[in-house]
């Protein structure tokens, strides 16, 4: 971790009707998960989201009227940032878990699938981020591994309530072709780490850490629009552009 306080982009991911139970007194207003990245360009290739099924979440109150989804700790952050109608002021409309938002379709930015899921990750951190995570299995090995899980093992689809449908017809897309290592660079890697599961933390740590570098120093896009620039180049305008179109912003801790 470095001195400064860290910049994160807050991925807006909407949720679609129905919503679930738990959300029933927020259903005439637009909602929210929220979910913090480091690699904005890469938004093109997110596959689901995820969150922790026993970790608790709040549903809170915007400024602009919307509800946003996340951890109390972030919300407080937010409050603290112009998100919230009043400064240091946190108003909660809803506690959850994230098993009480498990398997809700949801409209994120960028990505080629018009539905995308929210999935169960266990290895959510509830100290970093807002404790929703987007998953973009195509550079981000912690999301492959994590997915690859989810399409292997039936018994743990059935556990936390996710149905085929949810995990099966999502791949991942190639979006940042990286020297050596190819236009799927968290699957090479995963491969080449011997990464068997989301529990090998060893090995995805130094996956992450490898692909994370040459991701962004060497990265060049493969998205229409940006085809052909490197990562580092246009991380910035890919960011400026979500944040105009209101799909994203930015949040520090
Ligand atoms: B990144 P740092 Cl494509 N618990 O977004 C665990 N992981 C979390 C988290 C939490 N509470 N909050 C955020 N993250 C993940 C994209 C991505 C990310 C790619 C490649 C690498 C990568 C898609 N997932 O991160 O500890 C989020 O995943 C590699 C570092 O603050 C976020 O960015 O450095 C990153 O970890 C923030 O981690």
């Amino acid at each position: 971790e470095g001195v400064g306080p860290q910049e994160y982009t807050l991925i807006k991911m909407k949720l679609k009707a129905p919503y679930p139970p738990k959300l029933a007194s927020v259903s005439s207003k637009n909602v929210y998960l929220v979910a913090a990245t480091l690699r904005p360009e890469t938004m093109f290739g997110q596959t689901n989201c995820w969150v922790r099924p026993d970790m608790n979440y709040v549903a809170i109150e915007t400024k602009s009227g919307d509800v946003f989804i996340c951890t109390r700790r972030a919300a407080r952050n937010m409050s603290y940032q112009d998100i919230t109608p009043n400064n240091g002021t946190v108003n909660v409309l809803v506690e959850l878990v994230g098993q009480d938002i498990m398997g809700v379709g949801l409209e994120a930015p960028m990505t080629p699938y018009k539905t995308i899921y929210t999935l169960p990750m266990l290895t959510i951190k509830e100290e970093k981020g807002t404790g929703v995570v987007t998953s973009v299995p195509s550079d981000a090995p912690d999301d492959f591994a994590a997915l690859r899980d989810l399409k292997n093992k039936q018994p743990l689809r059935e556990k936390y309530g996710i149905t085929d449908e949810m995990v099966m017809p999502f791949e991942p897309v190639a979006i940042i072709n990286v020297p050596g290592y190819g236009d799927l660079c968290a699957v090479t890697a995963c491969d080449q780490y011997k990464v068997n599961s989301q529990n090998d933390r060893d090995k995805l740590a130094e996956a992450k850490e490898d692909t994370y570098k040459k991701g962004f120093y060497e990265g060049v896009m493969l998205v229409k629009g940006y085809e052909g620039k490197k990562v580092q180049d246009v991380k910035k305008a890919i960011q400026s552009e979500m944040i105009e179109r209101n799909e994203a912003l930015l949040y520090k801790e």
